[in-house]
């Protein structure tokens, strides 16, 4: 990037419930954030929580016009805002993952030629064979990926290739169902895009190629390859890879913006599009993570992200390429058992107050004296399963522990599930691994310790409420140097780092390392009640 401190690189973020942007300047500031609200902003689309939630109750979309209209509504907004677009070097995005957007015959050649005096939303409006997309919410495709595994030899086969076995949610499965139940609008269909590459094409003026790392959320892509995968392509619809065209790295310059952009909202010609990726990529990069590191996330549902080099996909999580090094992988884990269950025990040990709850984890030692527990009040994710088990110090079940032991249980539990499981994909702690923790329960410094010593690294907090979009400000930045050999991480040198927490407490290893073993045995165990 140039260093006239007037010039910027724009984030879009083309989330579920929103369109997010922002804007950073040379020394990696924010400059302008905007927003665009689908269901209060396009109330028209009578979208809930930006999708639609069909009869079935397993069919999850939405309307791919609403989108399109949100960066008509978006670029607006920040033209009103006195936005000054003809500073911007670089754009890139995100999308949420896994959804899918289908361009019908003829539609390349109308990008090529939008007109400038219109909206997208008017110009785009015949150009989609299917209006309704599939988005990540949708779980009714279990016939399809059972078909997939199958197709491939098994389901650790499937993730062998691919990176995970088969999910719902997974654009390949999406696809199977498309050309299954509507074969007329699957052979209208010219090209395929993820979110994340259909929002790419709109600025590009072109059909944009679809990157590794959210390519890698299809079950179609061999993430060793990097190519699609002929077995998965098979299994799922007739002249998919057409429809697909190769997939990219997430740092290729795809090509200069649009003239249409240009024309319109004063946009420089030479203003540069890079490839857009998934959200869960471009918050790696937002929360600028690093070879070792693991970031978790404590929200609603708990997420972890890891950056590895050397994965093992598995029957669980995810193994996604690497955003911002080609060479490396990211891997997801999705625990839905996260701060409602906290919550739970919260209230039922410490009276609803988190101070005592800080107090018991304070007042009980590290490893619990040998008390273990699995609290999973909802089925599971990683593993699927459902119930609470309590296990004393000889690994017998016991049906109750005192408060305090209960809290420091339901604590250790969680961070030690984490760590069987991201070690399960290949993940080690090396020398200067981070974890880098966020949402809502990062800010209760006793659980960041008992984080900290179960994983025996220190704790760093960061505050991520617009990663993803922040991720692709940088990834624009660093995608006009990729090419020269800067690495991401001496392209985002200055931007805002994460603070320092906690480290481990003294003699942590030695607690939790036979305790993650002893975690790891126990929970098979659960596993295997569940399913005799
Ligand atoms: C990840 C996933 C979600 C979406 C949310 O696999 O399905 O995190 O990316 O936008």
């Amino acid at each position: 990037m140039s260093t006239l401190t007037s010039s910027c690189c724009l984030g879009f973020d083309f989330s579920t419930q929103q369109l997010k942007v922002v804007a950073i300047d040379g020394n990696l500031q924010v400059v302008h954030q905007n927003n665009v609200h689908f269901d209060s902003d396009l109330p028209e689309f009578r979208t809930q929580s930006g999708v639609h939630l069909h009869e079935d109750g397993l069919t999850v979309t939405s309307p791919v016009h609403m989108w399109v209209k949100a960066l008509d509504i978006m670029l607006e907004k920040m033209k009103k805002a006195g936005f000054d677009f003809s500073c911007v070097e670089a754009i890139s995005g995100s999308g949420q993952q896994h959804g899918s957007v289908y361009w019908k015959k003829g539609s390349r050649a109308r990008l090529q030629g939008l007109d400038p005096a219109k909206d997208l939303h008017s110009l785009l409006q015949d150009s989609f064979a299917v209006v309704d997309s599939p988005v990540w919410m949708d779980s009714s495709t279990t016939k399809q990926c059972l078909y997939l595994e199958s197709a491939v030899g098994g389901a650790q086969q499937l993730a062998d290739i691919t990176g995970s076995r088969a999910y719902e949610r997974f654009t390949g499965n999406q696809i199977a169902k498309i050309h299954q139940l509507q074969p007329d609008k699957y052979n209208e269909t010219e090209r395929i895009s993820l979110v994340s590459s259909f929002a790419a094409s709109l600025f590009l003026g072109d059909y944009a190629a679809v990157d590794y790392s959210d390519g890698s959320g299809m079950n179609l892509m061999n993430i060793f390859s990097k190519q699609w995968s002929k077995p998965c392509l098979n299994a799922t619809a007739p002249m998919l890879a057409e429809k697909l065209s190769d997939p990219t790295p997430a740092t290729t310059l795809l090509g200069p913006i649009s003239p249409y952009f240009v024309k319109r909202f004063g946009f420089l010609e030479n203003c540069k599009v890079v490839a857009f990726t998934g959200d869960n990529p471009g918050s790696l990069a937002g929360m600028q993570l690093q070879e070792g590191d693991i970031a978790v996330s404590l929200g609603t549902s708990d997420t972890v992200f890891l950056w590895i080099k050397e994965p093992r996909p598995a029957l669980e999580g995810h193994i996604f390429c690497n955003p911002v090094d080609c060479t490396s992988y990211m891997a997801l884990i999705c625990y839905k058992n996260g701060s409602l269950t906290r919550e739970r025990i919260r209230n039922e040990c410490s009276g609803g107050s988190w101070e005592g709850f800080s107090s018991a984890l304070d007042s009980t030692p590290m490893g619990n004296n040998g008390s273990i527990g699995v609290y999973f009040d909802v089925v599971e994710i990683t593993p699927p399963a459902i119930g609470v088990y309590r296990f004393d110090q000889h690994d017998k079940r016991v049906d109750a522990f005192t408060r305090e032991v209960e809290i420091r249980a339901l604590v250790e539990g969680q961070f030690l599930a984490k760590r069987v499981h991201a070690q399960k994909l290949g993940y080690r702690i090396i020398p200067g691994t981070k974890v880098l923790a966020t949402g809502g329960a990062s800010s209760n410094k006793a659980i960041l310790q008992v984080l900290s010593d179960v994983f025996s690294a220190p704790v760093y907090t960061i505050d991520v409420a617009n990663s993803a979009c922040l991720g692709s400000a940088y990834r624009a930045m660093h995608g006009l140097v990729a090419g020269t050999g800067v690495s991401f991480k001496d392209a985002v040198k200055g931007a805002p780092a994460a603070q320092l927490a906690v480290r481990p407490s003294p003699g942590a290893m030695e607690v939790y390392g036979p305790l993650l073993k002893r975690y790891a045995d126990l929970e098979a165990k659960v596993l295997m009640a569940k399913t005799q």
